[in-house]
Order: structure tokens, then C-alpha cells, then sequence
């Protein structure tokens, strides 16, 4: 409220009057609209970045900002060091200063299997005298150790790790960080507080900014953790101020006038209540068992966060029984990292071969020295298409770094340029088709090359052959890769329609299949040919035709024959199909060979109930907005999104009154809460596949 000054009577003072005579007058704190606009920004901030519970929308946010930054501008002597405007804009720094820690900031040991952790364990309780320990139990962010020092619950100071004992002053830095209170809110914090913790760069952040860095032709980050890292060894904190960092906070350094609680957990609880962010996954847990058990689930869970971990820390609960542990050189006794199976390891590329795929691409696959990474060994990592072997500069004879995150696809990192042998050999994209001898061609304005020879092509036809019968086409039972491998080797088909005229016999001399397997696979030929339009459309696998389009497809057109028939403007009505989709499905149904497969595939039996027409206002989902966010595990934003449009919602990116159904994956964040708060429905992933379920 611009204008207006607020008295706030605290305490009685005694104060010389205009007059000289000595008076009792009550002693007046004014709050002055500058005050007021700062506290009230900052009640924001604390609502948006760390609660994740914003009660304003950002434009409102923006124009107290601008309202403030004004004043500030016209009183120039009133800007304060906690002034939510002095996060960004600051000037460059010359140099980093160093700080000397007044606690040392320690390090953690590490183990690496349930065996090192139970040593852990049983060490602590004898060393206690103790049948058994309450630990917490936290994820180990994959970051940046930092330690912020609050005075008067004012943030005045943030150094990095460095060796622990002295480190870089990056306070200019961590101001920018939108999460990290400048001032602490709540009471009972002490004069001295200095917060340890780790500042992250959420994954999504990190894939924009490579993005943008490749779009620049720029050097790319290799991990989150050195894009933080990066970012906040910056001198210029404009630049820190665009890369939207993060920090959690896992516990305290150098404390003055407070007595300390008797856990760690309340600890925690009081950084919360001091507006700190304090990860969500933090657990008590109890003893070996409860730890053991916590790995499990964040294991699983890992890949659904929003950030990257590399382990999990436990630490004794109690502060008097740390005490008691003490420390070993620069770890402390009373805890340990637990760490997961490295994501990451070295390795050397032994040779480069390419693979075609179902629509002919050709995929460059480095051949590694097998190395155990993530949980398994590794012995292939793709490299995509030619451009990025160029752009990673990977060549024979290389040692690379090669990561595995997740359950997804093995991919070489970066190469250790200092390790490349003399010898090496840079990779060269074949003229021809290793499989089949057809030209490589690579079109103008595309990164991928194929072969040109179609389902003449062995390997092309092999991988429709495999699509053809994956679950989410024709489901064919027992029909696995290794199957259709030999199948097509020995000849026994040439195409998806060869599939129905297979005998028992046939299938029943082939490597690993018996009597039994073989009848099973009849079986499960036979009952395949009852499908839908749609799952047969999918089957054939027309370029660019995923599950969803070609459910619109089926839904618009209702037959096989009109889609066979429509031209590019009628394809184009349908909605997500653009003239690159339209185009693919045209050019596929006026290949003689693919007509004449379909052919044969009705005569064998494949076929489909008739479809009603489904008018846009009868659709199932018709009339409802659905918002989506968080992490999902089982699908992509994009499928989700797609298979939404595709029964008729809307989806909407921000939440409103207007909102029917809001699903939250993993870390949804703001939607979330306001979806709560404004008591509109809310479904987990798995209750909103259950969902999708009831509309197959
Ligand atoms: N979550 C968490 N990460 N982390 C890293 N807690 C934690 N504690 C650490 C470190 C280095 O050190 C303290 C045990 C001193």
C-alpha cells in the first residue's frame, strides 16, 4: 500500500523531546511501505520457491517487484542487503574471496553394498553401547556443498565446500537463488546461523540449458552437477542469476545463542519453520533394517525426482550420541553415504557399427570394452546419428565416459580426449546398407540417414515383423525378437502377412522352441487376428504413426478403406496430424507391397469390430480440461498428453477453477497444491493409468 505508514508500538524508550525536556514516549517501529513491500515479496518468494504453494499469479508478483525496485530507485540509500531486489543485477566480482569456515565443513565416507552399511551400523552401536539406532535417513543430492551464515537472520555470507576448512565466498551468487531466503522468517533462530547444505540444478533446467547450449553451438554441461557447479562459480551473478538453481538444506554449521534440539529431525524442522527447504524424502528410519529399506525405495524412486542423487545418507539421530562418536579425519562417525551403482564409468569404444532400423534409419553403435555401470554391464551405447558422433568427437580407439541413467539406453557422455591413442580412427556413415546393399541416403535439413531399401531390406523387415507384434499392436503372445530373428533367417517369412500361414511343425523345429511353445504361438497367432483399427493401423507401423494417432485416425475415419483412401487435406483434419504425418500415411498405403500385405492379412483372418461414428461432442473426455505435471514414470508429458486429446479433454497447462482433473507425477509442485487448494480432483500415475485403463 503505497503511501501508508504503519506504526507498530514495541516497547517504551526514553528519547529527548524537540523541546529538551527528557519524556516517556512509546517507542515507534515504523514499518514504511518499502519495508511492507519487501516483507511482503518475500512472504511470495517463500510462498512459490520453497513451499511450491504460490498464492498470487506471477504477474502480481512482477508488479510488487517492479513497485519496489522503484521506490528503491528513488531512495537509493534505503536499499537493504535482504531486499528481494538485490537477487539479481548485482555488478560482477573481480575475484572469488575465501572464507574460512568456523566449523569445518566434513565429508562423508561411502558404502557400497548392504555389507558396508551393516559394518557402519554395527560399529556405531558398539562404539554406543546401543542394541540399535534411530538414523534419518536423506537423499544425497548429486550438487554443490554450500554453507550460508545468517546473522540476525539475515543471509550475509555463502562459501562453497572447498577443502573444508576454507572456501569460496559465493555470497553474491547464492543470492540470486530464488529458494534461499535473505532473511529468515519465523523466530527462535540465533544470532549466528550458518546452514549447510547442497545447491542442485533440477534435471529439466539442466536439459534446457544444454539445449540452448547446443542450439548455440556452445560446450555442453556433462552432468547436472557440474552445470551448478558452473553456474555458481560464476564472477558475474547475472549469469548465476538465469540458471535456475536450487538447495536443499541437510543441517546446520556454527550456531551462536541457541541451544541446539536433541535430533537431527527437529533440526530439520526448525530450518523448515526458518522458511530453509528441507528435501520432502527426508525419514526417521530405525536401525539397519529401516536404512536398508529407505535405499529400496528411493532406488526406485530416483528416477522419478526431479533431481539427480547419487546415494543416500544416514545419519545417527540423536545430536548427543554424535557427540559421543565424533569424528575420523574429516568425517564424522555418526554417518555414511550409501552410495548407488555409478552411473557413470570409463571405458574404450572397440569398434563403431550402425544398425537399421524398423523404418530404415541407421543408428551408429559404439562397441565398448564391457563395464559395469548403473547395475549392469554395458557393453553397446548408441550414438544416435552421425551428427552427434561429429559433436561428441568420438572415434575408434577412444576412452569415453559412458552413462547410464535409469532404465534408459546405455549412451556415451563424452570422450577423454588426454586417452585418445594415435591410432584412433574417426567413423565414417556407410554408402551402402550393411544389411542389404540399398544407398544410405541422408535427406536435406535431416539428421538421420537410412537405407533406401524398404522391406527389402532383411533388417527392416525383421524390425516390422517385431513391432508388428509387440503388445501395444497385434499382442502377439511368445512371439519375442529372438523368434522373429529366426524366423526371417531361415526364411519362413518374408513379411507380417507370412505370420498366419506358419504351422506347428514349422515353429516347433526352430532353436528353443518345443512342442508345446510351438502350439502356444498358433494360439496366439489365432487369437491376434481379432483386433481393433486401431491397434492394426499402429501394427503396420507407418512412420511418425504412434498409438495415438493412429486411434485419432481410427476414430475420424472409422474404416481402413477411407484412411487408404483420403488424400493429405482430408488426413489433415484430423487433429494432431500435420502434413508431415499426413504425407507418411499416404505414401504408405500407395506402395503396391504394403496394399497387397494388408491384402493377405484380411484374407487370413485379421480383422476388427465395425466403428460407430463418435461425434467430437460425444467423446469420453469431451468438455473436461485436464492439467498435467510432475514427473511421469510409465509414459512421457507428450503420450499422456496425446492419449488426453485423443478421447476428447483438453489440456490445459495451468490450473484454474476451470480445471476438471489434474494428474500429478512425481515432484508436481505449484499445480499441485493449488489443485488442492482450490479442491479440484487429483490423480497419482498410477491412478491415472487405471484411468486411461477405463476408456480402452
Ligand atoms: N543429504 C545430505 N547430503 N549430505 C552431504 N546430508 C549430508 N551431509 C553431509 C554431506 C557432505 O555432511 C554431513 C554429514 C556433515
Amino acid at each position: 500500500m503505497p503511501g501508508v505508514i504503519i506504526f507498530i508500538l514495541n516497547r517504551v524508550t526514553l528519547s529527548k523531546s524537540s523541546c529538551g525536556f527528557i519524556c516517556i514516549m512509546p517507542d515507534l517501529k515504523k514499518v514504511s511501505p518499502i519495508e511492507q513491500l519487501r516483507d511482503e515479496i518475500a512472504h511470495h518468494n517463500r510462498l512459490y520457491y520453497v513451499l511450491d504453494a504460490p498464492e498470487v499469479p506471477d504477474a502480481e508478483y512482477d508488479r510488487l517487484l517492479r513497485e519496489l525496485q522503484q521506490l528503491e530507485c528513488e531512495h537509493p540509500e534505503r536499499i537493504t542487503l535482504d531486499s528481494p531486489t538485490q537477487r539479481v543485477g548485482a555488478e560482477p566480482i573481480k575475484a572469488f574471496g575465501q572464507v574460512a569456515h568456523k566449523l569445518a565443513m566434513l565429508s562423508l565416507d561411502n558404502a557400497f553394498s548392504d555389507e558396508e552399511v551393516a559394518d557402519f551400523d554395527r560399529r556405531v552401536r558398539e562404539r554406543l553401547d546401543v542394541q540399535a539406532i534411530e538414523y534419518v535417513a536423506e537423499p544425497k543430492l548429486d550438487g554443490l556443498a554450500i554453507s550460508i551464515r545468517y546473522e540476525a537472520g539475515v543471509l550475509v555470507q555463502a562459501a562453497t565446500r572447498g577443502d573444508g576448512l576454507t572456501g569460496e565466498d559465493v555470497t553474491h551468487n547464492i543470492r540470486t537463488i530464488n529458494s534461499i531466503p535473505l532473511r529468515l522468517v519465523g523466530d527462535g533462530w540465533p544470532r549466528v546461523l550458518e546452514v549447510r547444505g547442497e545447491v542442485y540444478m533440477p534435471k529439466a533446467s539442466f536439459e534446457r540449458l544444454n539445449a540452448k547450449a547446443r542450439e548455440m553451438g556452445e560446450k555442453e554441461f556433462a552432468n547436472p552437477r557440474n552445470a551448478a557447479a558452473g553456474s555458481l562459480r560464476q564472477l558475474d551473478p547475472r549469469v548465476t542469476a538465469k540458471r535456475s538453481l536450487s538447495m536443499y538444506c541437510y543441517g546446520i554449521g556454527f550456531v551462536e545463542g541457541m541451544v541446539l534440539p536433541e535430533t537431527h529431525s527437529t533440526v530439520l524442522e526448525r530450518l523448515k519453520q526458518w522458511g530453509l527447504r528441507v528435501s520432502p524424502e527426508v525419514s526417521v528410519a530405525q536401525g539397519l533394517a529401516g536404512v536398508l529399506a529407505y535405499y529400496r525405495l528411493l532406488s526406485e524412486k530416483r528416477s522419478s525426482l526431479a533431481y539427480e542423487i547419487d546415494g543416500v545418507v544416514y545419519k545417527v539421530n540423536c545430536l548427543d550420541q554424535r557427540e559421543m562418536l565424533g569424528f575420523v579425519a574429516r568425517a564424522p562417525r555418526w554417518a555414511i553415504a550409501h552410495k548407488f551403482p555409478a552411473q557413470e564409468e570409463m571405458t574404450r569404444v572397440l569398434d563403431i557399427e550402425v544398425q537399421v532400423g524398423r523404418t530404415g534409419a541407421i543408428t551408429p553403435v559404439a562397441r565398448l570394452e564391457p563395464v559395469f555401470v548403473g547395475g549392469v554391464t554395458v557393453s553397446n551405447a548408441t550414438l544416435h546419428n552421425e551428427d552427434e558422433v561429429r559433436r561428441k568427437d568420438v572415434h575408434i580407439g577412444d576412452t569415453v565416459i559412458v552413462r547410464r541413467a535409469g532404465d534408459v539406453i546405455p549412451e556415451v557422455a563424452s570422450v577423454v580426449l588426454s586417452r585418445r591413442p594415435k591410432d584412433a580412427r574417426s567413423f565414417v556413415m556407410p554408402r551402402q546398407c550393411p544389411v542389404c546393399d540399398s544407398d544410405v541416403i541422408r535427406a536435406e535439413g535431416e539428421t538421420i540417414a537410412r537405407c533406401s531399401g524398404g522391406l527389402y531390406c532383411n533388417a527392416q523387415r525383421k524390425e516390422a515383423i517385431k513391432h508388428f507384434a509387440s503388445r501395444k499392436a497385434m499382442d502377439i503372445d511368445g512371439l519375442g525378437d529372438k523368434l522373429v530373428e529366426q524366423l526371417s533367417d531361415q526364411g519362413l517369412i518374408h513379411n507380417v502377412a507370412g505370420l498366419f500361414n506358419l504351422t506347428q511343425t514349422q515353429v516347433a523345429g526352430l532353436e528353443r522352441m518345443g512342442e508345446k511353445s510351438s502350439a502356444n504361438l498358433i494360439v496366439a497367432l489365432e487369437k491376434s487376428k481379432q483386433t481393433t483399427l486401431a491397434k492394426f493401423l499402429y501394427a503396420l507401423g507407418i512412420r511418425e504413426v504412434g498409438e495415438t494417432t493412429a486411434q485419432t485416425l481410427a476414430n475420424y475415419f472409422l474404416s481402413l478403406e477411407a484412411i487408404m483412401l483420403a488424400e493429405i487435406d482430408a488426413l489433415q483434419q484430423v487433429s494432431e496430424v500435420g502434413p508431415v504425418v499426413a504425407a507418411h500415411v499416404q505414401a504408405f498405403f500407395k506402395q503396391p507391397h504394403n496394399r497387397e500385405v494388408i491384402d493377405k492379412l484380411q484374407q487370413a483372418g485379421v480383422s476388427w469390430p465395425a466403428m460407430q461414428p463418435i461425434k467430437q461432442d460425444e467423446q469420453p473426455l469431451t468438455g473436461q480440461t485436464i492439467v498435467l505435471t510432475g514427473a511421469l514414470t510409465e509414459m512421457t508429458r507428450n503420450e499422456a498428453k496425446e492419449r488426453l486429446l485423443a478421447l476428447g479433454a483438453k489440456v490445459a497447462g495451468s490450473v484454474s477453477k476451470k480445471t476438471s482433473l489434474v494428474v500429478a507425477g512425481a515432484d508436481a509442485g505449484t499445480k499441485l497444491s493449488k489443485a488442492e487448494s482450490l479442491g479440484i480432483k487429483v490423480l497419482d500415475e498410477t491412478g491415472f493409468i487405471a484411468f486411461l485403463q477405463g476408456y480402452e
